[in-house]
């Protein structure tokens, strides 16, 4: 996981923020035994993540491990503000834990737990530990588009002369949808940054008739497995573990944006000292990650779970040579940092019109 690139340290909070007291979380121990709530992206591949990379841990150390989903941003701040805190570790974007740190609602690493040296400095935050690397990639519907003929380009996903049928993007303004029509567009991936926000609006408006939005991995992998949303812009792993499950869904690589998410503790967090524990123990424990990769083909943030992860799957990985030769550009969430808010904004705006 080399190829990321780190939210600038000095881009400025999205959001100001008035933090009620942080201490003293709602989340009662049920039986008085040690617990840890873990919030990722939802469905079925939150489980492998679960099951690989924080169950073993907690079997050694006698936690008991409670899950909720989907992340949710509006809701982390509301449990911070409130002073209830329900959830200890969160899977998040690197500009949503930038953010979320500026403003004092996740707690820093503490670097005598964490041992941060053993991943890619560039993925690592004050607040936020690198989860896995992934791609967004363009997703088809095997039977609606043949391995020969399918959008090949983010220019031929927004053909919808060329290619017919429904385009999902995820909700959410970094879900690579603006980068992903300023490509359509004709924009070179390395002059992408700072987006052109007005001129990819132009471009969305094209086919906008056709775009179904999706709030979850799962609903993702519902969509264009269905055939309903033939084309989709995808995580690769949702669709790496559809079709292993025998739907009809693959990845095309070419111009795929590079991504990772990153885990947070909440500020209040009733479990942040054992947040801490598990996110040290998964740097460390590159068979963890080799166990996670093996089952939806994230890439690993720790190198040295490489050498565990099946050949098969090292192909599927963004970091592969043939892969990573098809990526148009990394995601910039030092950008997203600075912007999401009022881009975020105006897509609700447009996508309510
Ligand atoms: N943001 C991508 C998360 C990976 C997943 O849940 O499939």
């Amino acid at each position: 996981m080399r190829h990321v690139k780190r939210v600038a340290t000095a881009a400025a909070a999205a959001s100001a923020v008035t933090l009620l007291a942080a201490c003293g979380g709602a989340a009662a121990e049920g039986d008085g035994g040690k617990e840890l709530t873990v919030v990722m992206w939802g469905g079925a591949d939150q489980e492998t993540p679960v099951s690989a990379g924080v169950q073993p841990w907690a079997d050694a150390a006698g936690v008991t491990v409670k899950q909720d989903s989907p992340s949710d941003y509006a809701k982390f701040r509301a449990q911070v503000e409130s002073g209830r805190v329900a959830w200890d570790v969160v899977e998040v974007e690197p500009n949503f834990a930038h953010t979320a740190c500026t403003n004092g609602w996740a707690v820093k690493l503490d670097a005598t737990t964490v041992d941060t040296s053993l991943v890619d400095p560039e993925t690592v935050g004050e607040c936020g530990a690198p989860l896995l690397e992934y791609a967004f990639t363009i997703g088809y519907n095997t039977e609606a588009f043949s391995v020969e003929n399918h959008p090949r380009t983010w220019a031929e996903f927004f053909d919808t002369e060329q290619f017919p049928g429904k385009r999902g993007f995820w909700k959410y303004a970094t879900g690579a949808m603006f980068e992903a029509a300023l490509l359509a567009d004709g924009v070179a991936p390395g002059e992408l940054y700072p987006l052109d926000i007005d001129r990819a609006f132009r471009k969305l408006d094209t086919i906008k008739d056709e775009i179904v939005f999706y709030e979850t991995g799962e609903q993702q992998q519902q969509l264009v497995a269905s055939g309903e949303v033939p084309l989709i812009q995808a995580w690769n792993g949702r669709i790496f573990s559809a079709a292993q499950e025998g739907q009809p869904v693959a990845n095309e690589w070419n111009e795929h944006l590079l991504s990772y998410d990153q885990v947070v503790i909440p500020n209040g967090s009733p479990n942040a000292d054992l947040a801490q524990e598990w996110i040290a123990w998964y740097l460390e424990n590159p068979k963890a990650q080799a166990d996670y990769a093996n089952a939806v083909a994230y890439g690993p943030v720790n190198d040295a779970a490489l050498e565990f992860v099946e050949p098969d799957v090292l192909e599927e990985l963004p970091g592969a040579p043939e892969n990573a030769a098809k990526r148009a550009a990394v995601i910039d969430y030092g950008y997203w940092a600075e912007h999401y808010d009022a881009v975020s904004e105006r897509l609700n705006e447009w996508a309510a019109r």
